[in-house]
């Protein structure tokens, strides 16, 4: 007897829906790791869909790296105030909801690791949320602040920069080429390492070493489970992919809990 109406997402791997909702039941220890694609319905572009993606029309090593923005700063910049704007009115959806009301319901037993910059977890109430790229929002100084970085000056269009010596402001992202902050890095591993269960939501899985969580959960005998409505580059690593996308999937996968005196099933197999 179904427990939930499944929708019409395609389940490739053992079982359906209704498996994945007792993975789910079962796991003590769930890590979600996220990307771009579960913010796509609250209409935040993704990076590599190829309609809409960000890197479609730039690139991003021109963009989101250090070189890229030492050469063109007011460029770059501009890029980053675009992508800034476009969140402006931006809510979460039902998928941010989802991850955010679970946690709530079963504290201690969801760790969310995101390489989104957006924001729009925490703005869906999910807490101590790892942000291992960083946040759009922010800003930081692009070389070590000196004394007198303690203003900026800013023309039209370009980067706030330090009026006595010219450091510039850039985004608090990471960009390509530099390290993830460890320590958020290292409680991602160290969260992972200790599951028995990953969700991998809305990412392509091409960006390391974020994509590497994924595939470090398999190693130590989580179970490993995709949403995403395309192919990623993680699907081999996965036990199961549910094709749909997040803000459908994730209400069915997370809204439910066991019914009173339903005893959780056996934790999933190391
Ligand atoms: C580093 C912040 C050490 C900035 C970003 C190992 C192997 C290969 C390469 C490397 C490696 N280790 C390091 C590298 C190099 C590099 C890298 O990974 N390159 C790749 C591209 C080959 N990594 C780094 O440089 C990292 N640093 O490792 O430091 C070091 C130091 C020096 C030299 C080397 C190494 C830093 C990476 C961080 C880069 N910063 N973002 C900004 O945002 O502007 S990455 C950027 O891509 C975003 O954070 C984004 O989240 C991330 C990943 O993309 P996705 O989230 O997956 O988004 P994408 O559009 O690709 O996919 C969307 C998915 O959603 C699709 O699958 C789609 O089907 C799905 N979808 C669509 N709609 C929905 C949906 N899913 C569900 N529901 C829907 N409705």
């Amino acid at each position: 007897m179904p427990r939930v109406p499944a929708p019409d997402v395609a389940w490739s791997g053992s079982g359906d829906l209704n498996t994945a909702i007792a993975w789910v039941d079962a796991a003590q220890r769930i890590v979600v790791l996220t990307g771009a694609g579960v913010s796509a319905e609250s209409g935040v572009p993704t990076f590599r869909d190829a309609q809409t993606g960000l890197w479609a029309q730039v690139r991003p090593e021109d963009m989101a790296s250090e070189p890229g923005f030492r050469a063109d700063p007011a460029g770059v910049w501009a890029w980053y105030e675009h992508r800034r704007a476009l969140l402006q009115g931006v809510q979460p959806n039902a998928g941010h909801r989802a991850l955010a009301d679970f946690a709530r319901r079963h504290p201690g037993r969801l760790t969310l690791v995101t390489q989104n910059v957006d924001g729009l977890h925490q703005m869906a109430g999910s807490e101590g949320v790892l942000c291992l790229h960083g946040e759009l929002r922010g800003n930081r100084w692009l070389d070590d602040p000196r004394g007198c970085c303690d203003m900026a000056h800013a023309e039209a269009g370009a980067p706030p920069r330090c009026a006595t010596c010219g450091n510039l402001v850039r985004p608090a992202v990471v960009w390509f080429g530099e390290s993830l902050p460890i320590d958020i890095l290292g409680q991602a591993e160290e969260a992972v390492s200790a599951c028995d269960l990953m969700l991998v939501v809305g990412t392509a899985g091409a960006v390391y070493p974020a994509a590497g969580l994924a595939h470090m959960a398999r190693r130590i005998g989580a179970r490993v489970l995709i949403v995403n409505p395309a192919p990623s580059e993680l699907d081999s690593t996965a036990h199961a992919v549910l094709r749909g996308p997040s803000a459908e999937v994730l209400p069915l996968l997370l809204g439910r809990d066991r019914p009173a005196g339903d005893t959780p099933p056996a934790a999933a197999p190391r």
